[in-house]
């Protein structure tokens, strides 16, 4: 038994920082307890046991024990345990709307790290487009709803807090990919809504040099905390921490990066 929900999280994770953003909006961040779990290092038993197995977090555990998985589960927990104030669209129509967006951040996130994880420059420019479109989708969804708006609503809500994590991850493919959205009408809307999203007050946990630094891995083709051939420590460690680390070298398909040259050998 403990005397506070208790989020088992990555902090730079997207999908963790979706509960935080939500957190923030309800003013409420206080009453969860976050734990910090190391993802290059395996999972331990405690916490396997809790999950029945499965590694991928966050990971909310209620204060009798229960176990809720699944980050726009989570999600969804939280809003009707908080309820004041209200972020999902209360109005049943408004609500589909903010759904139907939510349901294309999946095939946006995963448009992402597949690019970001490319390792092959000949699939580098096919990649660059995929990604264009799916921001194009998203132009679309919100010209459609919301055309002379900044966010899919009045403000900041359900959709921006499922998204948001997303879109600053995908500072490193401007990082690493020199990837930008050109100055083009099929664009106009979704950068204004980006630049808002990126800007908000309850979206501010990570960096972008956080995420870039500790994405390298990433970029040279290797997730989760997975160590890179001729490496021995993973840029996804925490110590040395990430702020007195040398941001890593832009050029992806360039030389390697050694431990050393990343800052990843001093304590
Ligand atoms: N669909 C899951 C995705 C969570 C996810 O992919 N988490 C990553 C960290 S960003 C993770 O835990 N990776 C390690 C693993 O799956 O073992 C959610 O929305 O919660």
């Amino acid at each position: 038994m403990s005397s506070k929900l208790i989020v088992y999280h990555i902090p730079v994770c997207p999908f963790s920082q979706r509960l935080e953003i939500l957190l923030a909006l309800k003013n409420c961040r206080d009453h969860i307890d976050f734990q910090v779990i190391d993802i290059t290092q395996p999972r331990p038993d405690w916490l396997l046991k809790k999950t029945r197995g499965t590694t991928s977090l966050p990971v909310l555990e209620l204060e009798d024990g229960r176990i809720i998985k699944e980050s726009l589960v989570i999600l969804d927990y939280l809003e009707q345990r908080f309820l004041e104030p209200a972020i999902a669209q209360q109005d049943p129509y408004k609500r589909a709307v903010e759904g139907m967006f939510c349901a294309m951040a999946n095939d946006f996130g995963n448009m992402g790290y597949a690019y970001i994880m490319n390792q092959n420059l000949s699939r580098r420019e096919s990649l660059r487009w995929d990604m264009l479109k799916q921001f194009a989708r998203l132009n679309d969804f919100l010209l459609e709803h919301n055309p002379d708006g900044t966010y899919l609503f009045d403000q900041f809500g359900w959709a921006e807090t499922v998204f948001t994590p997303l879109l600053m991850r995908f500072w490193f493919l401007d990082y690493y990919e020199n990837f930008e959205l050109p100055d083009e009408e099929l664009y106009t809307r979704v950068k204004r809504w980006r630049e808002a999203c990126l800007q908000h007050p309850a979206a501010q946990q990570v960096t972008r040099d956080q995420i870039v630094t500790l994405y390298y891995d990433y970029a040279q083709g290797a997730g989760n905390g997975a160590l890179l051939p001729g490496r021995k420590r993973s840029s996804f460690v925490f110590t040395p921490d990430w702020r007195q680390r040398p941001l890593p070298p832009r050029n992806k398909y360039g030389d390697k990066a050694s431990d050393e040259a990343l800052g990843l050998l001093h304590s």
